[in-house]
């Protein structure tokens, strides 16, 4: 019988997480995953993944755990002697790494160190195989386009600068004590179960919430900041093919294409038809209803009649401007293209669409709740 492969996810309970601990699942991995203690549950992501503690030989299994408790990690590891550890535990949000700057180096650069000093000390070199989630951040204030996996890095958040750390710990870990440790670029990749704070996801909602009558205005930052936005399902596949080629290399994951901010909005409009002119006021831009998609809203069923054109439904609020920007990121997928057959099912428009259909379900649940009686919250984050 053909021994089951036992894979570590940190960050289980995030995005990618949960997507790499369906596809692992069904590759016949085990599965465990550190999820930190918080006083509400933390796992709407992977709750359809969770097995009763109760039962016998469950193939998926979660730890309390955090990347700045070395002991913990180290305990983990000797206990369940992975072959695979993927570390996609960090605090991801760039904007917000400008409040926390100590506690993003020490989770998102040390906490890596950790891991693999675990490996380490634990003699596991020869057995367990690191995949680091690194990230196009890295590339910051860009020195070419596209950037590929030979692009001089310039990091431009406090975020960038800790994953700089932990790309280079990787890269040494590997050269030093022969770990099969490897880094894979990403480029952005969003899902409907992107964080609601990312910009992709914060449009997605806004705009179910707009016409459903549910909140007035989008409220967004730097609207001319373009991204190569690829769907997370995409990109998990690759975190694993990454561990299982020939070499322990460093890996650039990114669509090829890029997208301004601006872009993305329109986008998400057009899918409930209606289409945004972006008009420059004098002192800021706002985007405004040009006009109706008359056959979209009937295949829709949704009711517009509390909108009009010209009603203003995106605005520029300066306190989403970030201390320091990264304007453009394009990537250069060639090198996993050719060696590794990266190949995408998710175009951009098929990634919005995905994402539309899935918030506007999700907020006519905030629907029945409003006309309930019940509070909903509008968060504007
Ligand atoms: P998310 O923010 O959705 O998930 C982050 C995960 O890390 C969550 O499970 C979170 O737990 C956990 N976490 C945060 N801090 C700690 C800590 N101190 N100890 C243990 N766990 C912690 O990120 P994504 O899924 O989008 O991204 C996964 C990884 O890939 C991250 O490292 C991110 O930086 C990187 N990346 C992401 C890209 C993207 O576009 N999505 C692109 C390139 C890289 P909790 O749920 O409790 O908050
Ligand atoms: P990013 O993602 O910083 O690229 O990091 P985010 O979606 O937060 O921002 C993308 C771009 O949009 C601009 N923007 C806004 N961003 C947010 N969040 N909110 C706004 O209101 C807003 N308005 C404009 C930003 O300025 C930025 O230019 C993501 C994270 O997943 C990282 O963990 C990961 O490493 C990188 O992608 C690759």
């Amino acid at each position: 019988m053909v021994e089951q492969k036992v894979a570590l996810i940190t960050g289980i309970t995030g995005q990618d997480g949960s997507y790499l601990a369906e596809f692992l699942l069904k590759k016949g991995y085990i599965v465990h995953g550190i999820k930190r203690r918080s006083s509400l549950f933390n796992t709407d992501r992977i709750d359809h993944l969770y097995q009763d503690p109760h039962i016998e030989n469950r193939n998926f299994i979660l730890h309390y755990g955090d990347m700045t408790d070395s002991m913990n990690l180290t305990k983990i590891i000797q206990e369940i002697k992975p072959d695979e550890i993927y570390n996609l535990a960090a605090m991801s949000h760039v904007a917000v790494s400008f409040e926390t700057p100590e506690y993003v180096a020490n989770t998102d650069g040390i906490g890596t160190l950790r891991l693999l000093e675990s490996v380490r000390l634990l003699g596991l070199e020869k057995k367990t195989k690191l995949y680091q989630a690194s990230t196009s951040e890295l590339y910051g204030k860009v020195q070419e386009t596209p950037q590929s996996e030979t692009t001089p890095f310039y990091p431009r958040s406090p975020y960038a600068v800790a994953k700089m750390y932990a790309y280079w710990i990787t890269v040494n870990y590997r050269e030093a004590y022969d770990i099969f440790a490897c880094n894979g670029i990403l480029f952005n990749h969003e899902s409907p179960i992107r964080g609601e704070t990312f910009v992709t996801r914060k449009i997605t909602r806004a705009t179910s919430k707009i016409v459903l009558n549910l909140q007035d205005k989008l409220y967004l930052g730097n609207l001319d900041a373009k991204r190569d936005w690829g769907h997370a399902k995409d990109y998990v596949k690759m975190m694993w093919m990454i561990l299982q080629a020939d070499e322990p290399e460093d890996w650039v994951i990114a669509t090829g294409q890029t997208t301004a901010v601006r872009d993305f909005v329109k986008f998400a409009f057009e899918y409930v038809g209606i289409n945004l002119k972006f008009e420059n006021t004098g002192i800021d831009e706002v985007g405004i209803i040009d006009s109706f998609d008359k056959e979209k809203l009937e295949n829709l069923k949704i009711d517009l009649s509390h909108l009009k054109i010209g009603d203003t439904l995106v605005c520029v609020d300066p306190k989403y401007f970030r201390p320091t920007e990264v304007d453009i990121l394009l990537g250069d997928p060639s090198k996993a293209e050719k060696k590794l057959g990266w190949n995408r099912e998710y175009n951009l428009q098929d990634l919005v669409n995905d994402m539309m259909a899935s918030d506007l379900k999700l907020m006519t649940k905030d629907q029945y709740l409003k006309d309930g009686g019940y509070q909903i919250m509008n968060y504007f984050e």
